[in-house]
């Protein structure tokens, strides 16, 4: 019976949205359909990565706590040792797809080289990077961080993975992603097929389709920068910058400035509102360096994504999927967010800076 101040009783009602609930489960596998050759292999490691996300995130949720209740600062109720929290999402990560025999090799921001497959456990056709913790220095004051993903298919032809397996263009990526543990925790990834998002419902801890087929934006709103480096900029990105903020007079359309200091949600927020993130090189050091972001574990996974969301990313002077790594730990200048934005970055770069 309807009632006239609180609606339709729910429970006569049936539920609009019965039906139309897509656990991340049941869109990979809907989506593996349009692949008729898929083994499954990818399809399993995404469902380990989302399984990954969902133990880090009831762990960032509860950040600080395991400290408050431990006995000595180093130790929890249990009696386990405190692990930081970037260690902690690092482990879980190589420990979910370490013997499962879909890859050949893995890499992580927090190791200086490549992570083999134990002896004692079958390798198979893909290569996982990634940075388990993006973000960390926010953990400690609750602001949102991330984890970004990056998967290839393996170059080497048999045994355990190789560097050179690691060390692939962005082009070659086969999927990427990202998790941010923020208000909610929010799965986002791409096979190549688009950008699609999944909202982590805690009661039933189920990642679910909320945000499929994200595009940028037309109308970017926003850029995001740590300004307070500005000093040791180069000239075009400084001319860039007054031109984001309509201060050259020549753009028309001021955006407003964000920055979180996480690259993922700062990233998140521009490919939901429209934006430019970037992490250009500077002298803070000495001599101009080339930022900060790393490229085989942050750069390449969200320009992957960036262009399958219709943006793009760059390095200031060429697309960042085309850059053929040289090291695990390789940093590079950082564009990334709407075309035209990180187009006209380039043009400022190319005008003053070369
Ligand atoms: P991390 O991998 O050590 O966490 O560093 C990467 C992070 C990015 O998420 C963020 O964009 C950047 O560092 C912030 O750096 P800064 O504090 O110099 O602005
Ligand atoms: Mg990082």
């Amino acid at each position: 019976m309807a009632n006239a101040v609180l609606g339709p009783n729910p429970i006569e009602t049936s539920d609009p949205f019965a039906g139309k609930i897509i656990t991340i489960e049941r869109f990979i596998l809907e989506k593996q359909k349009g692949y008729p050759g898929a083994t499954g292999t990818l399809t399993n490691i995404l469902y380990d990565i989302a399984l990954s996300a969902k133990i880090i995130a009831s762990r960032t949720t509860k950040a600080g706590l395991v400290e408050i209740l431990g006995s000595t600062g180093r130790e929890n109720v249990q009696g386990e040792v405190v692990q930081k929290l970037d260690e902690y999402a690092d482990r879980i990560l190589f420990k979910l797809n370490d013997h499962t025999g879909r890859l050949a090799v893995m890499a992580s921001e927090e190791h200086p080289d490549i992570l083999p497959i134990p002896a004692h456990y079958p390798t198979g056709p893909y290569v996982l990077l990634f940075d388990p913790l993006d973000g960390s220095s926010n953990i400690d004051v609750n602001v949102s961080i991330g984890t970004i993903f990056a998967i290839y298919r393996r170059k080497s032809l048999e045994g355990r993975g190789t560097l050179e397996d690691c060390l692939q263009q962005g082009k070659d990526l086969v999927a990427a992603g990202y998790v941010i543990y923020g208000a909610s925790t929010m799965l986002v990834y791409s096979t190549g097929q688009g950008v699609h998002g999944f909202t982590l419902d805690p009661s039933v801890g189920e990642f679910l389709l909320s945000h499929p087929n994200i595009e940028f934006p037309a109308a970017p709103k926003y850029y995001s920068a740590n300004q307070g480096y500005e000093l040791y900029w180069s000239e075009g990105v400084r001319r860039y910058t007054e031109w984001l903020q309509g201060k050259d007079g020549n753009n028309k359309k001021p955006l407003s400035m964000r920055y979180i200091g996480s690259m993922v949600a700062d990233f998140h927020r521009n490919l939901l509102s429209g934006g430019i993130f970037y992490y250009p090189g500077d002298s803070k050091d000495g001599a101009m360096s080339q930022g900060k972001l790393r490229l085989v574990y942050e750069c390449a996974p969200m320009a992957f994504l960036a262009e399958q969301a219709g943006g793009a990313a760059s390095d200031g002077y060429q697309n960042v999927l085309d850059i053929q790594p040289q090291s695990l730990h390789q940093r590079i200048p950082f564009f990334v967010g709407n075309k035209d934005l990180v187009a006209k970055a380039e043009e400022f770069l190319a005008k003053y800076d070369r």
